[in-house]
């Protein structure tokens, strides 16, 4: 344990519902407590330098699984770049949180990266956890791994790792977008740079995974014409073509088996937040929030035929949308309601993160940036930010979970509910130890545990 966990974890503050990628079965009514009664406890995973772009799951056996980058401090020489540059080596780490506390700790993998593009986390049918993320071989113009991979967990610190795909060349599913690809100059199927935004879910035990395809991945051209791309039933298909999406991709499976995903595009061309399903007539998609500048990562869930997605705009000069918490609820998963503001006190919502509690009731755990709005400034404050958790029952309602005077308490954030239907938090707590010189950043990974008091 780092020297900062007195400092980070000191400070006490205080069902089947499945969440971000996650899928759920109806289970009727069900007592749930208000989210102003939970009294919460942490519990320290990893530290001093973990928990970058955590994501979090229940397992079958009601423990709590994580998959987080943490970077290794090392770094290897690429020669793509003249002169050769260094990459960053990230580990992948696989923890798990049992009841009593316990918590054990695998690294999958270690991959050299550019920069941290998210990966997808889910357990299998048969209860092993799975992991989604770009790695593999460099490509032709740019250093680290460059492919999509799947590390399966076969037994204690043993993970299967296998190549999704290398290259980009597969074939759209939407007529409409092998036309403008062969507009394009072909570009959704040239290029050997394809994982970045990796999202995973299972049908069964079949994994689904999501992940961009920005072509030769060096351009601007290439992130603007980059494709979303799915791994589905073994086969590769291009979902949404040479329009630049496939941002902070989340994958739900449907009752039939078949996948939604809802991503984002920040691109003019197709901008805003995009859902692309499949069901017995073949592939549909349709824009579910108009454009606009949407920061990491989206929150999307169902219950039953409820499904939700949650998302923050950050900074873009446009005071009615930006620094707030937003939901849009879809009673089929097919059409959407008119979004709504969750929260909207000072800069708040950061990394959403979108359950549905076992009443029904969506849920989502967010960082607050700070508790005054200033469109003036980006800064989070670490003594007025936090954790805050919002569910809606007739309205939305939000709590302060957590914020220790000193610490950015969630960077990243990640929500579901515990097999007890109680909500648990992973989230990375960062801060300056002072004790080193010269001073330096920890970040913590700490899983919040609730109970009722
Ligand atoms: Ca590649
Ligand atoms: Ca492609
Ligand atoms: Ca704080």
């Amino acid at each position: 344990m780092g020297v900062l966990v007195g400092g980070l974890l000191g400070c006490g503050g205080g069902n089947n519902s499945h969440a971000d990628g996650g899928s759920q079965r109806d289970s009727g009514s069900a007592d749930v407590p208000p989210v102003t009664r939970l009294v919460w406890r942490q519990v320290l995973v990893d530290s001093p330098n973990a928990g970058h772009q955590v994501e979090l799951a229940l397992a079958p056996d009601g423990s709590l699984g994580m998959a987080y980058y943490r970077p290794t401090g090392q770094s290897q020489m690429c020669n793509r770049t003249d002169p050769p540059a260094p990459t960053n080596l990230y580990d992948i780490v696989y923890a798990n949180v049992k009841d009593d506390g316990t918590v054990t700790k695998e690294v999958v993998t270690t991959v050299p990266l550019l920069n941290l593009q998210g990966l997808g986390f889910a357990y299998d049918a048969n209860g092993n956890p799975a992991v989604a993320f770009m790695g593999g071989a460099e490509a032709a113009y740019r250093c680290g791994g460059t492919d999509i991979m799947l590390a399966r967990r076969t037994g204690p610190s043993n993970w299967t790792i296998t190549t999704v795909g290398g290259d980009g060349n597969v074939n759209p599913v939407f007529s409409e977008d092998s036309a403008q690809c062969a507009a394009y100059q072909d570009t959704c199927h040239v290029g050997d740079v394809v994982g970045t935004w990796a999202a995973l879910a299972f049908s069964g035990n079949e994994p689904v995974v999501a992940y961009q395809d920005i072509h030769f991945g060096f351009a601007q051209d290439d992130f603007e014409k980059a494709d979303l791309e799915l791994l589905v039933g073994g086969e590769r298909v291009d979902i949404d073509s040479v329009r630049g999406a496939g941002v902070y991709p989340k994958i739900l499976i449907e009752d039939d088996g078949n996948p939604s995903v809802m991503h984002y595009c920040p691109f003019v061309n197709a901008g805003g937040i995009w859902q692309t399903w499949k069901d017995a007539n073949g592939w549909h998609r349709q824009k579910v929030v108009p454009r606009m500048s949407i920061g990491y990562k989206l929150g999307y869930a169902r219950f039953g035929e409820k499904h939700g997605l949650a998302y923050y705009p950050p900074f873009q000069n446009r005071q009615d949308v930006e620094q707030k918490l937003w939901y849009v609820e879809s009673p089929s998963g097919m059409v959407w309601g008119s979004p709504e503001v969750v929260d909207a006190v000072g800069d708040t919502g950061k990394s959403p993160s979108l359950a549905f509690d076992p009443a029904g009731r969506p849920a989502i755990a967010y960082y607050r940036c700070r508790d005054t709005y200033d469109p003036r400034t980006q800064d989070c404050n670490p003594s007025t930010d936090g954790i805050k958790l919002a569910v809606k029952g007739s309205v939305w309602e939000s709590v302060l979970v957590w914020n220790d005077t000193g610490v950015y308490d969630g960077t990243y954030v990640a929500l579901v509910f515990d097999k007890d239907g109680l909500p648990a938090i992973a989230y990375q707590a960062q801060a300056l130890d002072t004790s080193t010189s010269p001073p330096t950043v920890v970040n913590e990974l700490v899983l919040l545990r609730s109970k009722v008091q």
